[in-house]
């Protein structure tokens, strides 16, 4: 380990040397990174050695999250400080005239998420490697991320994120401990003695290489790690000489087919359905996962039976869903179980979490296309669904119609999230809001027949990469005064309380944000030419774009401002800078268009020297962890305004308070716990409450167009809209009209507008009275520490997993 500057220097010079055959002065910055970056990957691989020797011999349970999405974030700095080298190397580099944060901006982004859920997963790894917990990531090493996003003339345009272009240092490809996984062709039974004995024949098969990444807990010699598979064609080089033409173009395609399963991840955009390749990587990941853990665990164990006791699989969301079945066919088609066996440890051994209640998210896949690209686990699919509706049958006689709602094959269509719920022991809602609203509507049916499996797991950040690597200077100004603690246990940073209303520290806070909006403004000055004034307001809303989310919302109110600043240039208000980000799914209309809205918006607003700019609005391209590092240490404001309901825990909500800034939102998901946290003092919530919400889509009673008749703010706002008032523009907003006026404003931005524009200027006074925004501020920081993914992680361990801590020394 580089205990001093010194020897970290001399390693790094010849590691240069080693691998470019340059002197430092001749190498550049991107080779400076891949030689750091394999000096650190060499540090961390002695205790991931070490853990994995642990690991085996101790033979205690294992847990591995299977997610489609790890939405890692950078990782040399976070390595760096796991390690508790980031100093130390930082001085060296120095010595070398090298800025460290320069060969951490060379470092790609991975993409392989596209929001909350895939974040999720990486905060949680962390949280595990760091808590000492045995857990593992299982995904897919996806080629090129979540498309990168590029405004022109305010539009979205999407780029393809080939992340991979010059290599990725922290991976390490397992050639040895690639598994098969097999995809259409047909099954044929044979008797042999009392059991059946299924073949699958005419099978296409592709290959699963994992690359194995670390995971390295803080401070501590645990590393976990994430696997993520990458699909290849199943083909040796020397087939290909004794080939005819005719079978050349064959094996060509073939290994174009195969090599497109983990080719590019999908955006959560809508409609599936006819999306056959997002099938297949969810087998994909399913079944490279389950054939390597059940090959661990072979290796740990004699006897099968005792898999649940030594296992944990957690599934995030119900992408990958067929661990269930795939889990059947290897206990029965290849370890020999019976059915009865093979389901008692399957249900023992899966969990879920569920992320959404949105109708349009749940997945369904056509009965049709699974059948024929899968037809071993289409086939314990029926049968698992047989089951259940006699088991549903012999409880609820004769109710048809409930057994039809309930059923996981129904109307010619798979239903994803029954058959978690079905052959899982556990499902988690991600907030207490979210996990209610799963138990007494979406889910209720299934509520009553299996009230045990319902639980709530709030979610929860990793306040090391939000804070401590964020953050830096909140977090030595934190430490300074109440120590370190807090960065292994977070719920300290409650004894910042005692500081709240300490001039000298509120002081400094101030003085820290100050400097973090600074660096922001840099950024924004240097990137868009755009000029903000660092002690406006700084108010952010950085999400991925839905309608749910109600960007709308945000933008209606900034043009209501500019309106009334229009009619009267002295109105009194503290400067504003709005700050969206945020990616469109590249097939979802409406979430495009809005985009076009904000930067129409920005860009008269912006140019228009007669508000004295008094507000800016900016629109950061391309929002993903990285620039969410730089923004959101910066805010003021953190705007967390769904529609109430809609939102199942958000994350970003946790991540702003953490950094001092003030929520504006809606009671949804885990604003609400939240709000409970800090006291309604120290958040500006508004808009209609959640069971409002659930009563208007229930009983109806709300009619958008009376809002756009009765008042006339609003009516002007929706009429410039269609009406040519953004003049130089060729495209009108006809689009976002019609969906709030035709179709009823379905997520209720009318309806809410009022409250919000009322919250909005409960801010502007707030913030007038600076001792007191910078106590709310602290009470914020002070209290954030509960949404650690450290407290989220304790919770699944004990609660869902049954996990263990095992040291490593
Ligand atoms: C998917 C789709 C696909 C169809 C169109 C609409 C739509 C909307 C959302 C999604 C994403 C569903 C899964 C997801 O990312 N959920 C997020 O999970 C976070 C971690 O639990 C949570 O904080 C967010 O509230 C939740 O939206």
């Amino acid at each position: 380990m580089f205990t001093n500057k010194e020897s970290f220097k001399s390693a790094f010079l010849e590691r240069l040397e080693n691998m470019y055959g340059k002197n430092i002065n001749e190498t550049t910055t991107i080779e400076q990174y891949m030689a750091l970056g394999s000096l650190v990957k060499e540090q961390i691989n002695k205790n991931w050695i070490l853990t994995k020797k642990i690991y085996r011999e101790r033979g205690e349970k294992q847990v591995y999250y299977l997610s489609m999405e790890f939405l890692l974030g950078k990782m040399l700095g976070m390595n760096l400080i796991n390690l508790g080298i980031y100093e130390v190397i930082e001085e060296g580099l120095k010595d070398l005239r090298i800025s460290l944060s320069d060969l951490e901006q060379q470092e790609p982004d991975p993409g392989l998420g596209n929001g909350g859920l895939g974040r999720l997963a990486a905060c949680l790894l962390d949280s595990m490697a760091s808590l000492h917990l045995p857990g593992h990531g299982c995904g897919i090493r996806y080629k090129y991320g979540l498309f990168e996003q590029k405004i022109m003339d305010g539009y979205q345009v999407e780029l393809p994120d080939y992340w991979l272009r010059e290599g990725n240092v922290w991976e390490v490809r397992r050639s040895d401990k690639a598994v098969e996984v097999r995809f259409e062709g047909n099954i044929w039974v044979e008797k042999v003695g009392e059991r059946l004995v299924f073949h699958h024949e005419n099978f296409e098969s592709v290959l699963a290489v994992p690359y194995d990444i670390p995971i390295p807990g803080y401070k501590n010699k645990t590393v976990n790690t994430l696997r993520l598979w990458s699909a290849e064609s199943a083909i040796k080089d020397f087939d290909f000489q004794c080939l005819n033409n005719r079978d050349y173009q064959k094996i060509v395609e073939y290994k174009r087919s195969t090599e497109a399963i983990s080719e590019f991840l999908y955006p959560d955009d809508s409609k599936e359905e006819g999306r056959i390749l997002r099938l297949k990587q969810q087998y994909f990941l399913v079944s490279a996962g389950l054939q390597s853990i059940i090959r661990s665990y072979k290796k740990r164990h004699q006897n099968i039976k005792d898999f649940p006791n030594k296992v944990a699989i957690h599934i995030n969301d119900t992408h990958p869903v067929l661990a269930i079945p795939e889990l059947m066919r290897i206990l029965m088609d290849e370890e020999g179980l019976e059915w009865d066996e093979a389901w008692s440890i399957t249900t023992r051994t899966i969990s879920y979490t569920n992320h959404t209640t949105l109708q349009e998210a749940l997945e369904r896949w056509p009965i049709d296309m699974m059948k024929r690209l899968l037809p071993r686990i289409y086939m314990i699919i029926e049968e698992i669904n047989e089951r259940f509706c006699r088991e549903l049958w012999n409880k609820y006689p004769g109710e048809w119609g409930l057994i039809h709602e309930m059923a996981i094959i129904a109307d010619g269509q798979v239903k994803m999230a029954h058959l978690a719920i079905v052959g899982s022991y556990q499902v988690n809602g991600v907030s207490k809001i979210h996990t209610e609203i799963l138990k007494k509507q979406v889910m209720k049916n299934f509520y009553n027949y299996f009230p045990y499996k319902f639980h709530n797991k709030t979610n929860g950040i990793t306040h090391r990469r939000w804070l401590l690597k964020a953050n830096p200077l909140l977090a030595k100004l934190i430490s300074d005064a109440i120590g370190t603690n807090w960065i292994e246990h977070p719920t300290d940073l409650n004894y910042l309380l005692n500081y709240a209303k300490d001039p000298s520290f509120q002081e400094r806070i101030s003085r820290v944000k100050r400097q973090n909006k600074i660096s922001l403004s840099n950024y924004i000055k240097e990137k868009y030419h755009i000029a903000v004034d660092p002690d406006s307001i700084f108010d952010v809303q950085v999400k991925r774009l839905h309608a749910y989310k109600r960007q709308l919302l945000n933008v209606f109110h900034i043009m209501d401002l500019y309106n009334r600043l229009k009619e009267n240039p002295n109105l009194d208000i503290v400067p504003r800078t709005f700050i969206f980000g945020a990616k469109a799914a590249p097939a979802y209309f409406l979430a495009k268009r809005i985009i076009k809205l904000i930067n129409t918006v920005a860009s008269l607003v912006n140019n228009d020297s007669t508000i004295q700019g008094k507000i800016r609005v900016i629109f950061v391209e391309n929002y993903g962890v990285s620039l969410a590092e730089k923004i959101i240490p910066a805010a003021d404001i953190g705007q967390q305004i769904s529609t109430a309901s809609k939102e199942a825990s958000g994350t970003g909500n946790m991540k702003f308070m953490m950094n001092g800034a003030l929520t504006l939102g809606t009671l949804d998901g885990a604003n609400i716990e939240i709000k409970d946290e800090v006291g309604e003092d120290n958040i500006f919530i508004f808009g209609l409450t959640p069971q409002e919400v659930l009563d208007y889509y229930q009983y109806g009673g709300y009619r958008a167009r009376d809002l756009y008749q009765s008042d006339p703010r609003l009516r002007k706002i929706l009429d410039q809209l269609i009406d040519g008032f953004f003049l130089k523009e060729v495209v009108d907003f006809k689009f976002i009209y019609y969906s709030l006026l035709q179709e009823n404003d379905e997520f209720f931005v009318l309806k809410d507008f009022a409250s919000y524009a009322d919250a909005q200027k409960r801010i502007d006074q707030f913030y007038k009275d600076q001792e007191s925004w910078i106590e709310k501020s602290i009470i914020n920081i002070a209290h954030s520490g509960i949404f650690s993914s450290d407290r989220t992680i304790l919770e699944y361990a004990s609660g869902t997993w049954e996990v263990r801590p095992i040291f490593i020394s």
